[in-house]
């Protein structure tokens, strides 16, 4: 009946359009506003440059962690002593898809240890780093069943050309596979779908997905419940290890709203698609007679983009309902990479310490109420976002990074702000590095000021800067007060060798009293007019470069990106690109 040739479900018997919840969620109030639901073709922001510098990989600074050993011992203390400590592990996927007004691109999954064996086989895929394609990394979500459930692990976006009028079809035999070698198949894990606590395929749940129906054939592929499927699924053997975190489903549930294309490979070249992993046949098909399982992608005006994991990775994740003591001393975070989400719990008065080499996260709006000292890096929000300590210190050793997605309230929606930044309350002491980078959709101009850090008094300042490049004539200038760090952009490289010198003076005072475009020669202020304002700018501005990060190039911009309008859900900060897809059944 069923002609999925790997992994599969039982069908599901009815398929119907749920009701939206109706929690006040903004999200869902978008959804039922917005053009998703009023089955318009929406017009996200798809761009064509490849990865932008916001999502390139965190280096690692390879230093030893100026960590005390008394503080080390503190957070050993600290774990073994707490009572609400939970054993769970989590797991960090990071899309390529962001989803707008929650300026998320991540979700949290928590790891059940009552589930030991599928847990850690999780994990063995998170965790891979030996071998390509032997992980979540860069795998996609191949399957969405509307309402039903999304489903990923399995493989990672490789396509096929196929004749016209296919044209493009996925690979079904780019598969993740963990020891890299085909030959060998992946590891099963015997169900434990049986074990204590009970566990049922709600909402939220995350399970492994079966082969044939065989209750112990699990391996790589895993699911989102995006509905109760507890009655279809829970007497099958698909063991419920896990959960989505925090406030994760609302990326699922616009995961869900995505285009459905069939995009199984035409094996047998007689012009249809025929059976595979990338469609599902035997489902409804939905009121305008579109498909209602196979692969999700977001339908884009140019291209279609698939739903990608740009990186998986073990972090400990501090959500709701958590609570975690704070010794006198200090805690430290020097194990793995954090994520602070809103609604954790600290308890106790001591700071917080991110260990060098270690990324650590803060959900935008989190205030911490605690000093924070930064060895490694330090990214505010899910995505871009705003947060509050008492005193920041940053150390040599230090990387705060700074995503900028719109210098002004009217572009581009976030949850609290148009770009990072750092609210604290105490001082702030500087020094290690300034990480910028720009989210695909911001057009960087000249005039546009990011103050990204403020305290109620600054010392020091940061010792290198790593900025992207500009448009052609600007540059970055840095300044401080005693309580704000700003960025600006600045008309002032007049001759476009990017860099603020005498060069510039020299067209300016060739070309003074005249006429130019506003905003091109030696016009800094863009009046129209070369004159002493312009010189002033110029003199101010002595030196300033137009970006340095190693690797920028100018192409790497986005060149007159415009803003997407907030009733976009989703928008792509990453591109994996479909090209057109057909989107009839084959
Ligand atoms: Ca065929
Ligand atoms: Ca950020
Ligand atoms: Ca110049
Ligand atoms: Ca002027």
């Amino acid at each position: 009946m069923d002609s999925f040739t790997t992994h599969e479900y039982p069908e599901k018997i009815h398929v119907r359009r749920r009701g939206w919840d109706t929690d006040g969620d903004e999200l869902e109030e978008q959804m039922r506003t917005g053009i998703f639901w009023r089955g318009i073709r929406p017009r996200p922001a798809v761009r064509t440059q490849p990865h932008s510098a916001s999502l390139r990989t965190l280096t690692t600074i390879l230093q030893r962690p100026a960590v005390s050993s008394f503080a080390l011992a503190a957070i050993v203390l600290v774990l073994l002593a707490d009572p609400a400590a939970k054993a769970s592990q989590y797991v960090e996927l990071d899309y390529n898809l962001t989803l707008s007004g929650h300026a998320r691109n991540s979700v949290f999954l928590e790891l059940f240890d009552d589930r030991p064996a599928t847990t850690a086989n999780f994990l063995s895929y998170v965790n891979n780093t030996s071998v390509a394609h032997g992980s979540f990394t860069g795998s996609f979500m191949h399957r969405l069943a509307r309402n039903f459930v999304i489903q990923g692990g399995g493989y990672y976006p490789s396509f096929v050309q196929e004749p016209a009028p296919l044209n493009v079809s996925l690979d079904p035999n780019a598969v993740i596979d963990l020891d890299g070698n085909l030959a060998t198949a992946n590891p099963t894990v015997n169900n434990e779908s049986g074990l204590a606590p009970a566990r049922s395929n709600t909402r939220g749940t995350i399970a492994m997905a079966l082969i044939n129906g065989q209750p112990n054939s699990a391996n790589n592929q895993w699911f989102v419940n995006l509905g109760d499927n507890h009655a279809s699924l829970d007497s099958l053997g698909f063991t419920v290890f896990g959960q989505v975190a925090g406030d994760g489903m609302a990326m699922f549930d616009a995961f869900n709203t995505l285009s459905i294309a069939n995009l199984n490979p035409d094996t047998n070249d007689d012009g249809t698609r025929d059976p595979g992993p990338f469609f599902n046949p035997n489902a409804s098909l939905d009121s305008n007679n579109l498909p209602t399982d196979g692969v999700p992608y977001l339908n884009g005006t140019n291209q279609d983009i698939l739903v990608v994991i740009n990186q998986a990775k073990q972090v400990d994740y501090l959500g709701p309902n958590l609570t975690t003591a704070v010794p006198a001393g200090g805690l430290v975070f020097s194990t793995r990479d954090v994520f602070i989400d809103t609604g954790t719990q600290f308890t106790g008065t001591g700071p917080l310490t991110i260990a060098a080499g270690r990324n650590l996260g803060i959900r935008e709006g989190v205030s911490l109420g605690r000093d924070l000292s930064v060895h490694g890096t330090l990214a505010p929000g899910n995505q871009i976002g705003s947060i509050t300590v008492q005193n920041y210190t940053q150390s040599f050793d230090g990387r705060l990074n700074i995503q900028i997605a719109s210098a002004t309230p009217s572009g581009q929606q976030y949850a609290d702000t148009q770009y990072d930044r750092v609210m604290a309350t105490g001082s702030a002491a500087l020094a290690g590095e300034l990480s910028v980078s720009f989210m695909p959709t911001y057009a960087p101009a000249a005039g546009n000021s990011f103050t990204i850090l403020t305290a109620g008094l600054i010392l020091g300042t940061f010792d290198t800067f790593d900025l992207p490049n500009l448009p052609l004539g600007d540059v970055w200038n840095i300044s401080k007060t005693t309580t704000a760090f700003n960025l600006k952009i600045v008309y002032a490289d007049f001759d476009h060798d990017g860099k603020v010198d005498m060069s510039d003076y020299i067209l300016w005072r060739n070309t003074k009293g005249g006429s130019v475009t506003p905003g091109s020669g030696a016009d800094a202020d863009g009046n129209g007019f070369v004159d002493d304002a312009d010189f002033a700018i110029w003199r101010a501005n002595f030196g300033n470069v137009r970006g340095t990060q190693s690797g920028s190039g100018s192409g790497s911009l986005v060149a007159g990106g415009v803003p997407e309008p907030a009733t976009a859900l989703l928008m792509a900060t990453g591109a994996i690109v479909m090209g057109s897809v057909r989107r009839r059944r084959g």
